[in-house]
Parts: C-alpha cells; structure tokens; sequence
C-alpha cells in the first residue's frame, strides 16, 4: 500500500503548500511506500496561525474536558492499535511484534497516564498574616514538538499529550523518516472532533521545517527529542527569545556487572537483561547500555553467554508475527553504524559476535540489515566507547573494582542513564549515587513508572519530561498575592 502523507493544518489535511514530497522508504525491503509533505516555513506559518487561533479556546476549557479529551484520543488509538504496527514497522523496520506490544501499548498509555495526571492537579496556597498567596498555572501558548525516527508516535505521543493536557495547541514536527503514525494521530484526532487548530503536524525536513519551527517568535515553548548535535542546534535557535526548551539528547549509556549478579542463581537473568538493554529496538535507544563494563573475576562467564545469546539472535521479516529483530531505520544509518565496527577491527578491537550484515531472504535483500554486534579489546579513548553509535553495537571492557567502574561509567560526555547488576544493596545505592546520569536501573532496564523524571545531564539534555515535570514544563506558573485590606 502506498501512503501519501499529509499535513494537517487548522484541522484540515493537506499537502505542501510548494506541492513537494519527499519519498518515504521501508527500511527492511528498500521499497518505496509513500510520500511526505516537503514543507517549508510558510507551511509553518499557517500552522502556527491556526494555533494562535485555537489555543485561548482550548486553554479555556476545563480540566476534565481536556482530559476527557485525551482519553478519547487515547480510545482512538487503542482501536488502531493494529494499524499503528503495520505503520511503525513499515516505516521503521521494527519487527511488528515489537511494534504493536511497545510503540502502539505505549502510545495509549501516555494519553492515559496525562488525563489521569491533569485530573489530580492541584495549586499551592501560601497563608500570611495579612495576605493569601496562591498559585496558577497557565498554559505557554503554541508549543513546537519535535520527534526523532526510533520510536515515532511513542514519542511523539509522550509529548502531544502532556502540552494537550496544559491547555496548549501544538505544532508536531515528526521526523520525515517515520511520518506514517503521526498521520494517523492527526486522523484520530479529527475523526474524534478535537478542535481544529489545536493538533498541528507539518512534515518535512529537519533543518527546513524543524529549524522553521524552533525559530518561529509566535512559539512560546520547543519539545525536542533527538541527536545531540541537533539539540545544539535548536538550542541556539531558541535561546534568542528565551523560548522554554526541553532538550532530550543523545546517551553513551553504561551497563555495569558485578560478580554478585553473576551467580549461578542470577546469571540468567543478568544475561537477559544486558542483551536487551544493549539491542533492544535494533540498538537505536537512547538509553540502550552501549557500553558493558564487567567485572573481571566474572568476564568469561558473561561473555561467553552473552555471546551464545547474540548469535542466537533470529533476524529476519519484521512483518513476521514470530521476528523479534529487525531493520535499522536506513541503509545510510546502517553504514554509519558499520563504520563503527570497521574502524574498531582497524584498530585492534576484538569482535566476540556479529559484526557483519546476517543472509536474509531475497525479497529483503534492500533492507538496511546488521548482526548484533559485541567487541572487546578496545582502547578507553576509542570512538566506540565515547561516541553514541545508535546502533546494535556493544563496547565490553572488564573491571577490577567498584572505583575503577564508576569512573568508567562517567568518562563520556553524556549522562542519560545506566543500568547496575548487582545483588549487593549498598553497593546498588553507592554505585547509583555516584552515576553521572539522568536515571539508573538496578538489576533491570527499561523499566518504566511515567510518573518519574525522564532525563539527562551533561550532552544529554535539559531538562525532564514524564509526570509532573511535563506538565511544568507546558505550563508557566504565576503566584497571586491576595492583600486583606
Ligand atoms: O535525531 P535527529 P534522529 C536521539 C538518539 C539519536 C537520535 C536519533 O540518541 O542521537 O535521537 O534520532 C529534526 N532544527 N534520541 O536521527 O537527526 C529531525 O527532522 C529542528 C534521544 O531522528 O536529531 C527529527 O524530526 N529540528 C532521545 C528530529 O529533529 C531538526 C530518545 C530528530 O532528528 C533539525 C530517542 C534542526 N536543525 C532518540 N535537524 C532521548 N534522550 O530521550 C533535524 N531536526
């Protein structure tokens, strides 16, 4: 099926306002499956003037409207939950397993998690002898929400919602390699009477239609989640006009295994949990534990299970029911990935499995496909170790003690999170305590509570999205002073 995306501007679909379209490619076949709006900062323009329009209404309606409003939007996607995984796979080439039990499920939840959230919101009151101090908050307006190509409406919807839920009308800005579930947000979203002008999405280039966004003066607040190198970007375009701006980066993330995780009670579990924090989604998560730091007196059982584990890693079709890794988003992101393992093998790195492309079959032979990939043997300073590869490629170097871990952990420029396997309760908390990072996860990954604070520090971002650090961030707080004379 070929899918001709269309913006959706003041609660209308349509095309680009020049009329051109880039090519939408499935990344597991190569073949073409669409096109999507190349739009530019007119189309912007327009989309910002609608939500202009839009938003004083919206930010008018009360709480449990808007969070009824949410709930209808997450019935909408809930009851597409099959066509969002044909979508997200197509576009991806995730498998679609993956697909319907992660991007659709999650998708649903965010919108749930921001009604429930708005529906326990509540102000502050500060009482003085001769005055009442409260606190309002109200929405920032028009908010730009800019969303990368790994998990397309997860994201996209961890952001729609919560600025929805504020009383904010939003511009989305998918990312142009993944616009097929961002388009079937927008249909909901009409087909549900969301009022036209409050759900905004404009397709097309990053530094075209993302850079239009993040400059736009009438767009009080930017949402970004992305590379790094582009987060400096948008940084610079906001900073001008004090625009708010959430900055969800990149991450060098460290898997750290201690012996007490690798008995013969734990080591299963352990083992699981390092794969699929280092491949999950085909390596392309932020918060993937590129970076394995084991233990020394456990090294050879780790790795010789680690290694048994990758190269029993089946990738094939992602439209397959039974596949469970696919794809990378492209062949031009694959090569870059690659080039990670060529320049590792160039430069005395040992590759403990994979690194080469798998045999699939003849009709997928286009497809953007890499083995899951574990090297050892690497220098401290290498590329592999400090840059994010954002792909299924694993770093493993060993450790002598707890010290020599921590600063290992902490020799990158980022901060996004970490994972600590250990069976040691002090030494959870000490190890935990001294990351420099976002978030950490002991003896598990991914493990996901949307109340807490989503995050990074150092060349991670700013900020924190998730529960109620979402809802301050798409709201201003105002404190009003009641004098009593
Ligand atoms: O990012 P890009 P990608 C990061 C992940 C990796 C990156 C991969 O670590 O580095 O995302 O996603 C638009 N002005 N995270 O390659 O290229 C672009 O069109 C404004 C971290 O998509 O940065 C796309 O829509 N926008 C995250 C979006 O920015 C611009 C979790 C991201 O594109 C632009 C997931 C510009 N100048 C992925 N140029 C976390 N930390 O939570 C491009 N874009």
């Amino acid at each position: 099926m070929i899918h001709e995306v269309q913006n959706l501007i003041g609660g209308k679909h349509g095309p680009a306002r020049s009329g051109a379209v880039l090519d939408n490619i499935n990344p597991a076949t190569g073949s073409f499956i669409g096109t999507v709006p190349r739009s530019n900062a007119g189309d912007v323009d327009a989309a910002v003037h609608a939500a202009l329009e839009a938003q004083p209404a919206w930010g008018s309606v009360p709480i449990d409207e808007r969070a009824q409003w949410l709930d209808r939007i997450a019935d909408g996607l809930e009851e597409s939950i099959e066509e969002i995984a044909v979508l997200e796979s197509q576009d991806t080439g995730k498998p679609i397993h993956n697909a319907r039990t992660i991007d659709a499920a999650r998708s649903v939840a965010n919108f749930r998690h921001f009604a429930h959230a708005i529906r326990g919101l509540h102000d502050d009151a500060y009482r003085m002898t001769n005055a009442l101090n409260y606190t309002q908050r109200v929405p920032i307006g028009v908010c730009g929400l800019i969303s990368p190509w790994n998990l397309p409406l997860y994201l996209l919807s961890w952001k729609v919602a919560p600025a929805l839920a504020m009383g904010n009308a939003v511009i989305c800005k998918p990312s142009e390699l993944t616009p097929l579930t961002a388009h079937l947000l927008g249909k909901i979203s009409v087909d549900r009477g969301l009022p036209p002008g409050v759900l905004n999405i404009v397709h097309g280039l990053g530094d075209e239609v993302g850079q239009a966004i993040t400059e736009h003066m009438k767009i009080g607040a930017i949402s970004f989640t992305g590379g790094t190198t582009t987060g400096r970007r948008v940084a610079l375009a906001t900073a001008p006009r004090f625009a708010k701006t959430s900055l969800e980066l990149g991450g060098k993330n460290a898997t750290v295994v201690f012996a007490s995780a690798c008995t013969e009670e734990h080591i299963e579990r352990t083992l699981d949990g390092i794969v699929q924090a280092g491949f999950a989604n085909q390596g392309q998560v932020c918060l993937c534990g590129s970076r394995l730091l084991i233990e020394s007196s456990v090294w050879n059982v780790v790795t010789e299970g680690l290694v048994r584990r990758i190269q029993a890693i089946e990738i094939d079709d992602p439209s397959d029911e039974k596949t469970r890794f696919g794809a990378l988003i492209s062949q031009a992101h694959r090569d870059k990935v690659e080039s990670y393992i060529t320049q590792a093998v160039r430069d005395g790195g040992k590759v403990l499995a994979g690194g080469g492309r798998p045999v699939v079959q003849e009709a997928l032979r286009d497809g953007a496909w890499l083995q899951p990939t574990l090297i050892t043997g690497l220098p401290k300073d290498h590329a592999c170790h400090l840059e994010e590869i954002f792909g299924p490629v694993v770093v493993a170097e060993p450790f002598t003690d707890e010290a020599e871990a921590i600063v290992s952990a902490n020799s990158t420029e980022y901060g996004l999170a970490a994972s600590v396997w250990t069976r040691d309760l002090a030494q959870a908390r000490r190890v935990s305590e001294s990351l420099e990072t976002g978030m950490v996860w002991v003896n598990t990954w991914l493990h996901r509570d949307l109340r807490v604070p989503f995050g990074g520090v150092k060349q991670s971002g700013i900020g924190r999205e998730g529960g109620r650090w979402a809802l301050e961030f798409f709201s201003e707080i105002r404190n009003i002073c009641l004098h009593d004379d």
